[in-house]
This record gives structure tokens, C-alpha cells and sequence, in this order.
């Protein structure tokens, strides 16, 4: 009979590209010998590395998708999950970091900008000289950011931006800001558009949010813009609308589905490695019923899960997945992954309370990982309008 291979059961790794494989070793090699050592102190400290967009950017993982000539490594789709599955692995927070600069802010600057705005940023965001983040919650609109408060006055010369967008990853650190506003007067009078606005412009303004219990490697804070001025070049010329974000979110959230089983992988295989080492009523955890039902749960969501990934990457890759798919396999990645976290953290009993075997990070990590980019329940509001053509937002 076939052979049964305990950690890739449906033999994920066959079902890949030469060149996808060689994507995938590359990024669990970096992550394995640059980001693992560094994630315990990094979290512990509330430390973000700016070195690693720098690193990651020299190995090509910023922008996977976005071609060659605009400084991408113009990798297929499938490509791109796979490292976010590798550095999710490791810690959310760094995928956050590479997912916000190559989803959130290449992605529309590539697929949106003029090409003078695209020469002009997207080489430095791919080698991670330059880091950005992008801006569409605010305090008073997260699940519902049509109802955004942020302005952009039409003025003589461009546009005034006022209004504060919160929760922002990579925000204290960011030299571009991709910021989403509705206008007031001008061409696109009440229609949202995106802006892409730069470090040191006057009334622009980035404090850290402190405290955050999870995704400690990866800083966070707000865009507050009191009267910023710009030039109708910073516009984005090519979208208007929520089509704009949720474009970019489309991409994210499938990273982010790839990503979130790379941090279950992660909980699952200590988990599993712990319960075969520790011996409690003389013999191994392993060696119990309840103990191998959780393996086995573990073992079969993210099996599944992957292969959800995995097809949704190729129906990307092939032009034919629609933006419902993402809401599904987000989902479900998070749910499942944020599960399996907490199983294994208590398969590890006191020592599941260490940041030293790395499963309650993940833990704490996959509690916001389920929240943004859309909400676990957010998502099933979207496939249940989908599925039964009734409104139940609001
Ligand atoms: P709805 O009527 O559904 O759509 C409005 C327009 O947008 C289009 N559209 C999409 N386009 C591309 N991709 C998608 N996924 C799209 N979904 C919708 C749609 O076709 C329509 O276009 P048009 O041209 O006809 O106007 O809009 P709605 O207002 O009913 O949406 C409701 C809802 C709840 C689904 C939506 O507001 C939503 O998704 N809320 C969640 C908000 C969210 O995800 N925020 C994320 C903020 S960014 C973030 O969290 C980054 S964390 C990153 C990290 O650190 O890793
Ligand atoms: P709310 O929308 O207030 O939701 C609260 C609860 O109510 C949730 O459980 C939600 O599911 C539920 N709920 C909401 N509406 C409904 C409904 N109609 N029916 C049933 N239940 C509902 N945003 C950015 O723009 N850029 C970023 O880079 C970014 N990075 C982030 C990083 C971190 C660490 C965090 C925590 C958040 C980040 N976000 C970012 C914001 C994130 O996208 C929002 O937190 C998320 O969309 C949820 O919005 P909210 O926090 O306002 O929650």
C-alpha cells in the first residue's frame, strides 16, 4: 500500500512546481536561520526589526507577484502563499510586516497608480528600503469602512486629507502610506479614493500603539492627518470606490490563509514532539486515546486546509477564483489555526504558558490574525450573502 506520510498526508509537496519548491525552500531556509532566532526577544520586547524588510526585500519575498521590471519578483500566486506559510511558521506579526508591504501597498500602487507613481515606489517597498502600510480602519469604522470619516477637500491644487485611521500595521515605521478617503468636491466628489502619501509631509502624524498582547513583533499605530496637503498626483488614478481596499484585501487575506495553517503546522508538530517525549502515569501523553484524537484533528484540518489553499492559489493563478473563495479559506485558516493553537497550548499543560516553546505566541498572534482583515464572522457574512442573496450586515 501507498505510503502514509504523517506531516504532508496528501503530498502537498508534490503538487508543486519545481520553481514554487525552490520559492518555498529559499523562504524556510531564511526563516529558519534569521527570523526563529530572533522571535522570542522580539516578542517579548515588543520589537520591530526594520532589518528584516531590508532582508526579506534582498531575497525577493517583498512583492512576490509584482513583475520584474518594477523591482517584484514576479512569482505566480501559489509562490506567494507558500512564503507566507513559511514565515507565518514562524511568528504572524513578520508575515503581517511582509504581507501589509506586498498586498496592501504594492498591489495597489501596481495595479492602480500611474506608472510614474509606480516607478517612483515600488522598487524601494520590493527591496525594503522604503516600508509602507496602508490605511482603511478608523476608530469608529473597522467591519463597516464604507461609513469612513476621513476626508480629502478638494483644494485649488490636490486635496486636503483630514481624519484618523487606527490599528495600522507598520504605521510608526512607514516612509509610504496608502490611504483610503472620500472626497469632498472636486472630480470624485463622494467617492472613496485612494491616496499614497510620504513621511514628513506637514500634518501627518504616526503614534505606536503600545500593549498588544499579540502580534508583538510587528508595530502598530495610527495615521492621524490634520490638514495634509497634497498634489493631485497623489492620488491613485486607476480605482475608485471600496473596490479599491477590497482588492488589496483579496490579496492579503489569501496570504493570510496560508499563512495562519504555517502557525497551526507550527503548534501541531512541537505539540506532537512534546506528548512523545513527556511521560506522565508511565508512559508517553502519545500513548493515549484522548491525546492522539487531537493529533489526528490537527492532522486533518490543516491537510484539508492547505489543499483548499492550494487550489484557491491556482485558481488565481488561472484568473478564475472569485473574491468569495478568499472569505472561505480566510476563515477557515484562522478558525482552525487559532483551534489548534489552543488544543496544543494545553497539550503542553504548564509549560503551554511558556513563550519558550513558542505555541502561546501563536496563540495570542492567531487571536488578531482572525480578527483583521475582516472578522471570522465578518467572512461568514460574506459567504452567507453569497449564498443566499440576503443583506444580513445590517
Ligand atoms: P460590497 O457591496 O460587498 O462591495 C463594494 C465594492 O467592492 C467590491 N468588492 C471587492 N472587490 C475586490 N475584492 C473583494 N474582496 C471585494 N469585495 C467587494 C464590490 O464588487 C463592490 O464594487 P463596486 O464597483 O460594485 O462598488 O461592500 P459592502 O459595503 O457591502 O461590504 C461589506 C463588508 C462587510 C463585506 C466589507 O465592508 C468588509 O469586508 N469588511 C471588513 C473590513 C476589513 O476587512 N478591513 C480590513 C482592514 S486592513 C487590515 O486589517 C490589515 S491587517 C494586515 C496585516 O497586518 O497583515
Ligand atoms: P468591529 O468592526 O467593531 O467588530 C467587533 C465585533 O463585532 C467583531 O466580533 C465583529 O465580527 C462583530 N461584528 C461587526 N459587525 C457585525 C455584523 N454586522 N454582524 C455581526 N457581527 C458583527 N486595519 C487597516 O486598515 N490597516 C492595517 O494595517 C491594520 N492592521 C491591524 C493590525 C492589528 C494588530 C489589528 C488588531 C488590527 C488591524 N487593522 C488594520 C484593523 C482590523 O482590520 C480591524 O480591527 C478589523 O477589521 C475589525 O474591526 P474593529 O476592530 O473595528 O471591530
Amino acid at each position: 500500500r501507498a505510503a502514509f506520510h504523517w506531516d504532508d498526508p496528501m503530498l502537498l509537496d508534490q503538487q508543486l512546481e519545481d520553481d514554487e519548491r525552490m520559492v518555498r525552500d529559499a523562504a524556510a531556509a531564511y526563516c529558519g536561520e534569521q527570523l526563529a532566532p530572533r522571535v522570542l526577544s522580539s516578542f517579548r520586547e515588543e520589537r520591530t526589526d526594520v532589518e528584516i524588510f531590508r532582508e526579506m526585500g534582498g531575497l525577493g519575498l517583498l512583492g512576490a507577484t509584482i513583475p520584474e521590471e518594477y523591482g517584484g519578483a514576479g512569482l505566480n500566486n501559489v509562490s506567494y502563499g507558500l512564503i507566507a506559510r513559511e514565515v507565518e511558521r514562524i511568528d504572524s506579526g513578520y508575515r503581517s510586516m511582509m504581507s501589509v508591504q506586498s498586498s496592501l501597498v504594492m498591489v495597489p500602487i501596481y495595479k492602480f497608480g500611474s506608472d510614474a507613481q509606480r516607478k517612483k515606489y515600488l522598487p524601494a517597498l520590493a527591496s525594503g528600503e522604503s516600508i509602507g502600510c496602508f490605511g482603511l480602519t478608523e476608530p469608529n469604522h473597522g467591519s463597516d469602512p464604507g461609513s469612513m470619516e476621513a476626508r480629502a477637500h478638494a483644494t485649488d491644487s490636490g486635496y486636503r486629507l483630514t481624519g484618523t485611521k487606527t490599528w495600522i500595521t507598520n504605521s510608526p515605521i512607514a516612509d509610504v502610506f496608502v490611504v483610503w478617503a472620500v472626497c469632498n468636491g472636486g472630480p470624485h466628489d463622494g467617492k472613496i479614493k485612494g491616496f499614497v502619501l510620504e513621511r514628513g509631509v506637514a500634518g501627518l502624524e504616526t503614534p505606536a500603539i503600545h500593549g498588544k498582547v499579540g502580534l508583538r513583533t510587528s508595530i502598530t499605530g495610527q495615521i492621524v492627518m490634520n490638514d495634509v496637503l497634497i498634489s493631485d498626483e497623489q492620488m491613485l488614478p486607476g480605482v475608485e470606490g471600496l473596490r479599491g481596499p477590497f482588492t488589496c484585501l483579496d490579496s492579503a487575506r489569501y496570504g493570510i490563509s496560508w499563512g495562519a495553517l504555517g502557525a497551526a503546522e507550527s503548534c501541531w508538530h512541537t505539540a506532537r514532539q512534546y506528548v512523545l517525549d513527556r511521560k506522565q502515569f508511565g508512559k508517553p501523553l502519545a500513548a493515549n486515546q484522548l491525546v492522539q484524537k487531537k493529533l489526528a484533528d490537527m492532522q486533518t484540518e490543516i491537510t484539508l486546509g492547505l489543499q483548499g489553499c492550494l487550489r484557491l492559489g491556482r485558481m488565481k493563478d488561472a484568473g478564475i477564483a472569485s473574491v468569495e473563495i478568499t472569505s472561505m479559506t480566510k476563515r477557515n485558516s484562522c478558525g482552525k489555526a487559532l483551534d489548534i493553537a489552543r488544543v496544543a497550548r494545553d497539550m503542553l499543560g504548564g509549560n503551554g504558558i511558556s513563550d519558550e516553546y513558542g505555541i502561546i505566541r501563536h496563540m495570542v498572534n492567531l487571536e488578531v490574525v482572525n480578527t483583521y482583515e475582516g472578522t471570522h464572522d465578518v467572512h461568514a457574512l460574506i459567504l452567507g450573502r453569497a449564498q443566499t442573496g440576503i443583506q444580513a450586515f445590517f
